[in-house]
């Protein structure tokens, strides 16, 4: 399968993250994406960097967050130089109450106003990274629309928990709705995304919410007890236009994967009544009985299994990268699916 890798994304390497109140390394880290490259590389498929530039999309969300953090780490160092060596974290947002629509001039106090939580961590080349990610999300998207049958942005940072105007839960832009926006773009009269990561795709349901062209269907953790817990329920169907283009399907926490492949036959039912042109599937693989901060029992098999499923939905389809913190079976879990879809 056509798979795009970005070399920039070793650039976005913060040391560490909060956990329980104590610094931890990150879980979302280089080795991920070298375990991915390094087991579709074994397998044969064709790696390639990305061909098309996603700044015209970006803009065309007209989105405060890509020029936030364009700029984000020379604000940083501009505080301090020494700050070269530390990591920003957010200490205060704008809850209920609070204004989000005066930006404030301290640096910390934008960052917390552009983040959803203190879990998403930057270092000098995250926008670089992310950027390059975006990039391939757009470069999939182009190659549907040239008549590849399918495509994998085996990329990071991941994106699903980055909505218009904040990052979070790892994510900085959304490849997804980038990948899903530039299919619109490119003659696509609707779209399906399908987000298969343990956590729900927050930012991906409200970007697209409002919007019947392009239909988002997320299983995952129920939200009651995981993250990201303020979105993700299955009564959030849509709004305005877009009311019932949003189906959440929550799972609870240790869910089988008998479970889980009974949702994912209700999701590709209702991805078939849309009548869609092209599918963007927002491939997390923290889904894996190993992962270490998930909680669903899916083994290296089932991702073959989902890999052949989805392929049976018949249409064009790009993969984005998501999660998936087992870093060591990560690439092979990524080869399964695309092995299952090729098959
Ligand atoms: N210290 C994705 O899978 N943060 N993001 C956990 C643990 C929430 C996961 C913090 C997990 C975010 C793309
Ligand atoms: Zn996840």
């Amino acid at each position: 399968m056509l798979t795009f890798v970005t070399p920039e994304q070793a650039l976005h390497a913060p040391a560490d993250e909060f956990f329980r109140g104590q610094r931890v390394p990150c879980l979302e880290n280089p080795t991920r994406a070298r375990f991915v490259e390094d087991a579709l590389r074994a397998h044969g498929h064709a790696l390639r960097p990305p061909t098309v530039d996603s700044a015209p999309l970006l803009a065309q969300a007209r989105a405060a967050l890509p020029r936030f953090l364009r700029g984000a780490w020379d604000e940083w160092l501009a505080l301090d130089a020494a700050n070269a060596q530390l990591q920003p974290f957010p200490s205060v947002w704008p809850v209920r109450t609070l204004r989000s629509d005066v930006e404030p001039a301290n640096f910390v106090a934008r960052l917390g106003l552009y983040s959803m939580d203190n879990g998403s961590p930057m270092a000098a080349g995250t926008w670089s990274a992310a950027k390059a990610a975006a990039d391939a999300a757009a470069s999939a998207a182009q190659a549907l629309l040239a008549g590849e049958r399918a495509v994998f942005c085996a990329t990071r940072p991941p994106g699903h928990h980055a909505g218009p105007d904040f990052m979070g839960g790892y994510c900085f832009i959304n490849n997804a709705a980038v990948a899903a926006q530039a299919l619109r773009n490119g003659g696509a009269a609707r779209v399906a995304l399908l987000d298969v990561d343990y956590h729900h795709g927050n930012g991906t349901q409200a970007i697209f919410y409002e919007r019947a062209d392009v239909l988002f269907a997320s299983i995952h953790g129920d939200p009651r007890t995981e993250y990201p817990f303020y979105l993700g329920h299955a009564d959030e169907t849509g709004a305005g236009a877009g009311q019932g283009f949003n189906l959440n399907l929550p799972l609870p926490a240790g869910s089988t994967a008998a479970v889980w492949f009974d949702a994912l036959e209700h999701a590709l039912a209702r991805i078939a009544r849309h009548g869609a042109d092209a599918l963007v599937v927002s491939l997390g693989l923290d889904t894996f009985a190993g992962d270490p901060i998930s909680t669903f029992q899916l083994q290296a098999d089932d991702f073959t299994r989902l890999g052949q499923r989805l392929a049976q939905a018949g249409l064009p389809t790009a993969f984005i990268l998501e999660g998936g913190y087992a870093a060591a079976e990560l690439g092979h879990n990524a080869a399964q699916v695309l092995q299952g879809f090729e098959s």
